[in-house]
């Protein structure tokens, strides 16, 4: 009960630090969100360069081609502006040969034994020495352009970061189409997922990155506190939909429909996201 608490004040603070006017460092952080705010707050006004932060564990099955592809965007990048990339993959408690299929692919590679994606993400961004963070995930195929295409819109002063839309390919026609239909419904909203997401260095820190209580939707959720962040300073999140990124639709081709429904459906999320439980594919029998 206690350690909620503390979390509560936690999240409390992180918010009423990013609805502020001027930025005071965060109180009662945890240790990496603590270390984050104090390392971005100077980077306000730097020249743009990119880190992008792959969150993993155990993806020796996708990262290779997951870099590959990263790899194609960030000499794309390169050639069309000079502008060099960092690629962090965080190793997040694995097993496997990720992290040497991630060092042979040229990547950094940040260790992290807490399993727990959002603080896979938060640590990556510790590492990173960019002033723009990404976040793509270890399963995910971007396209060649999609760093160019990032830091055109991030061009805009006003930006202060945002998602690429996320279109899966599933072979089931029925899946194809639910997933079809979520997506829609998500645009629609104005949410977006953690397939790809941007965000500028410093509004990150205010922010206090992602939010490692959650164990699901952490994603979803920080997109949000983005989103109101921007309204509040009269600002704006990019949502890029003129390039799609693909993720693996390796859950999905397992599940069944009911269980499909069920595992996807926003208000099962927002219920259960800060518990472990329900989430065992995630952090015990792990699909991959
Ligand atoms: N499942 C899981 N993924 C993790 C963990 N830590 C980091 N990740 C990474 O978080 C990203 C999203 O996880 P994934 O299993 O693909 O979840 P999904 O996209 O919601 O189906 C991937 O890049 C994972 O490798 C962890 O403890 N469990
Ligand atoms: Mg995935």
């Amino acid at each position: 009960m206690a350690a909620d608490r503390n979390q509560q004040a936690l999240r409390d603070n992180c918010r009423a630090d990013s609805e502020s006017d001027s930025y005071r460092p965060p109180l009662k952080l945890g240790v990496v969100r603590q270390q984050l705010a104090q390392q971005y707050i100077s980077t306000a006004n730097a020249p743009m360069s990119i880190s992008v932060i792959v969150p993993a564990y155990n993806e020796e099955r996708y990262i290779g081609e997951t870099l590959n592809h990263l790899n194609r965007a960030k000499d794309y990048l390169l050639k069309r502006k000079g502008m060099s990339t960092e690629i962090i993959v965080v190793d997040n408690d694995g097993t496997d040969s990720t992290a040497s299929i991630a060092l042979s692919s040229g990547a950094k590679v940040i260790k992290e034994s807490q399993q727990n994606i959002a603080r896979a993400r938060n640590v990556g961004a510790k590492g990173a020495s960019g002033s723009l963070l990404v976040f793509i995930d270890a399963d995910v195929i971007v396209p060649e352009s999609l760093l160019w295409r990032i830091s055109e819109a991030m061009k805009d002063e006003g930006c202060v970061g945002g998602a690429v839309d996320t279109i899966y390919q599933p072979r089931k026609l029925w899946l194809k189409a639910y997933l079809q239909v979520w997506r829609l419904f998500g645009k629609l909203a104005g949410m977006a997922q953690g397939a790809t997401q941007f965000c500028r260095g410093d509004i990150y820190a205010r922010l206090c990155g992602y939010d490692e209580t959650m164990y699901m939707g952490e994603d979803v959720d920080f997109y949000r506190r983005l989103k109101r962040f921007a309204k509040r300073h009269h600002a704006r999140v990019c949502f890029i939909q003129e390039i799609q990124v693909i993720p693996s639709t390796r859950r999905f081709d397992r599940w069944s429909f009911w269980r499909t429904l069920v595992w996807t459906n926003p208000l099962f999320i927002i219920i259960f996201r800060r518990r472990k439980g329900p989430w065992k594919e995630w952090y015990r029998t792990i699909a991959r």
